[in-house]
């Protein structure tokens, strides 16, 4: 498939995957959503990938939904179908990817590209970048899994606050909350993802895909499957190539050289 709405590559154990609408902010129409899909399905059959890197070109990381392409004045919509059919599958498929996925949020995002930005495994946000829950402002919900993953990451109060107020964050105030991992100094910014995204291509993969596997499990488990979920992954980790390289290296006093294998 030619790409029209996205950059994508893969390279050195690096996926690399740019929302690129940058005239309407890198908001989601149909033709980039199937493209968002061809990608992941690459990565997931590419055994080489070891860290997805998600970004957006321009000034904005994602304005969700391109509302151009609703007609509202043409009969109802079913927007139901649309979130099934489009982000509901992206959301499970960033969250269920066994490599770490890094999301660098270079400017705004709203409405569903919140959402999106936070079903990622490590957020980065510019020092400059803001949230914008913007689906009160045109009377929807949060979707893409933003109703269940704003209440587990800053509890319901600032959920609902940030929901029904059709709230603004900064990148710094995000960071504060918990809802992101880190808001970067802009000058830094594009240095610090890259950096990250190399530490994860060079990093254990498998061990870090189990322990984010185990770790996006907790919300939903108690302590005894958990205790069993760590036992089963662990032994599987501990038949990894990248275990026995990781002890070798610890003894031996040098740098790992791990394979993701
Ligand atoms: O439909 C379904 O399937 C249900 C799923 C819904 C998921 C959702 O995401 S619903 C929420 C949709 N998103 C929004 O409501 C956000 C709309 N955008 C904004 O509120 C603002 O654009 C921003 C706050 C993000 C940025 O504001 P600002 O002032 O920096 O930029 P701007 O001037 O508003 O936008 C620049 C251009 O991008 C502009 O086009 P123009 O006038 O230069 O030709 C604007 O129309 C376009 N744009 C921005 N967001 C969208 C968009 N075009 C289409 N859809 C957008 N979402």
């Amino acid at each position: 498939m030619n790409f029209e709405t996205i950059l994508f590559s893969i390279d050195a154990g690096i996926a690399r995957l740019t929302l690129n609408r940058p005239e309407r902010l890198n908001a989601f129409n149909e033709r980039m959503h199937t493209e968002v899909a061809e990608a992941l399905g690459r990565i997931e059959t590419d055994g080489g990938v070891r860290v997805l890197l998600l970004t957006g070109s321009g000034r904005a990381f994602c304005a969700g939904q391109d509302l151009s392409e609703r007609d509202v004045n043409a009969g109802p919509l079913d927007l139901g179908r649309t979130t099934a059919m489009y982000y509901n599958p992206l959301v499970r498929r960033l969250a269920g990817l066994k490599c770490p996925v890094v999301c660098a949020v270079n400017g705004v995002a709203a409405g569903a590209g919140v959402n999106i930005a936070l079903a990622c495994d490590l957020v980065l946000a510019r020092r400059s970048a803001k949230f914008i829950q913007a689906f009160s402002a045109i009377g929807l919900i949060p979707d893409a899994g933003g109703t269940w993953v704003l209440p587990h990451l800053i509890g319901q109060a600032r959920a609902l606050g940030f929901t029904l107020t059709g709230g603004t964050l900064s990148s710094a105030q995000a960071e504060q909350w918990g809802l992101i991992w880190r808001a970067v100094e802009d000058e830094a910014f594009d240095a610090e993802v890259e950096n990250l995204t190399a530490q994860l291509a060079n990093a254990p993969t498998q061990g870090l895909g189990a322990a984010k596997r185990a770790i996006r499990g907790a919300w939903s488990a108690t302590l005894e499957q958990q205790l069993a979920l760590e036992s089963q992954l662990q032994h599987d980790c501990g038949l990894t190539l990248d275990y026995k390289e990781g002890v070798n290296a610890f003894k031996a006093r040098r740098t790992p050289r791990f394979q993701g294998r």
